[in-house]
């Protein structure tokens, strides 16, 4: 018997007994577990302390049969490792630098050694790995550049981002180098978490949303392309998450990933028929569809997974995190109604 996940085998655009489903933010403040360990420890400390990130990391796999499970931890932590200050407020968000400007805190960066100063995210897998359910995959993941770099510009979350846009036009080699350094960092980074044993990397590219088709294609595809060349080299599928990009979807489709994680606004079986049969899909639920009273929630669900799943290479999953709000019994039938959904090509 094959011992390949469904949730890897899906990635890889091969055929599937049932349709593989995880959630993206499936561990956080929806579940009260997640609430009661957070009301005892800082954000930071549960990703810095290897057992707390197991813990959190393995809560949602002991109410619902996930077929993946992410490694909780954060994006910004590898800007820290590459040595900017980060503070995480309740209030405000994320805090990257102390007061510099934001062309210091670019300037001041280096390219970390992974073993070094990520060694509590390789153990955090290494634990996670010892303990997941059979046949449940675990997904390691980074920022991808240019939302990294949205970051150390700006110092933390941004409405417009003035800073950001303002560099990329003026300084577009100093803005193509920093996505080298970064896109550096992250190939490392990545490849150290497939040594501690991930079975699929996602990178998240939360920001890609405010470029113009040309911009994604001079300044981040290239970046991009390059990044996704190195992990791909590993043998791990990869996929890459963005929202609002229904506009980049044919530049985001010679990225190189194996999947491409799809939001709401783009219609899946469309999708689908815009990259063809060897492009994996990720999505694409509207988070809030999880309000609904569970005889329309089901109706949601069955809508996408017949969109999703007219070709093999379909994971089941929202288009963004899940609410903090959104009721657990409902995730609990939402995760029941795509298991027993007939695959179409089943294995
Ligand atoms: O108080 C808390 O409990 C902290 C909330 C929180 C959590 C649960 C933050 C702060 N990060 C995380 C975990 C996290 N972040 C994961 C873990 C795995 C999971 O459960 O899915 C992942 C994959 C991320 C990724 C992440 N962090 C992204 C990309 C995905 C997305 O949601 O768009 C981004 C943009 C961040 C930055 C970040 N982390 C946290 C905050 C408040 C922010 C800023 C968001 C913003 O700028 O609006």
């Amino acid at each position: 018997m094959s011992t390949v996940p469904r949730f890897v085998k899906a990635c890889l655009a091969q055929p599937v007994d049932r349709i593989p489903v995880w959630i993206m933010r499936q561990a956080g403040r929806y579940l009260p577990e997640y609430r009661k360990l957070r009301g005892e420890y800082p954000f930071l400390t549960l990703c810095k302390t290897p057992a707390l990130a197991t813990e959190v990391t393995l809560q949602p796999l002991e109410r619902f049969r996930m077929d993946a499970a992410i490694l909780f931890s954060d994006i910004l932590l590898l800007l820290e490792a590459m040595g900017v200050d980060l503070a995480f407020d309740e209030k405000v968000g994320p805090r990257l630098g102390r007061g510099e400007s934001g062309e210091e805190r670019v300037r001041s960066l280096s390219v970390p050694d992974p073993v070094q100063e990520m060694g509590y995210v390789l153990d955090a897998i290494r634990q996670i790995k010892g303990s997941i359910p059979e046949g449940c995959a675990l997904i390691g993941f980074s920022g991808a550049p240019f939302t990294l770099a949205t970051y150390l510009i700006e110092g933390g979350s941004s409405k417009d981002f003035y800073a950001t846009k303002s560099f990329m036009y003026k300084e577009p080699a100093a803005f193509h180098r920093l996505m080298e350094t970064l896109a550096d960092a992250l190939e490392a980074f990545l490849k150290a978490q497939i040594a501690a044993g991930v079975d699929a990397i996602q990178l998240f590219d939360t920001w890609a949303m405010i470029l113009s088709p040309a911009d994604y294609r001079e300044l981040v595809l290239p970046h991009m392309q390059r990044l996704v060349a190195g992990v791909k080299h590993e043998g791990v599928p990869t996929i890459h998450f963005s929202l609002g990009t229904s506009t980049l979807l044919d530049a985001m489709d010679q990225m190189g990933t194996d999947v491409l994680s799809l939001d709401w606004k783009i219609d899946l079986g469309e999708a689908r028929e815009r990259l063809g049969p060897q492009k994996a899909v990720q999505g694409n639920l509207d988070p809030f569809a999880l309000f609904q009273e569970p005889a329309r929630l089901e109706e949601s669900v069955l809508e996408i997974l017949e969109k999703g799943s007219r070709w093999p290479g379909y994971v089941f999953n929202l288009g963004h995190g899940v609410h903090p709000k959104t009721p657990v019994e409902n995730m609990r039938r939402l995760v029941e109604v795509v298991h027993s959904f007939p695959v179409p090509q089943a294995t």
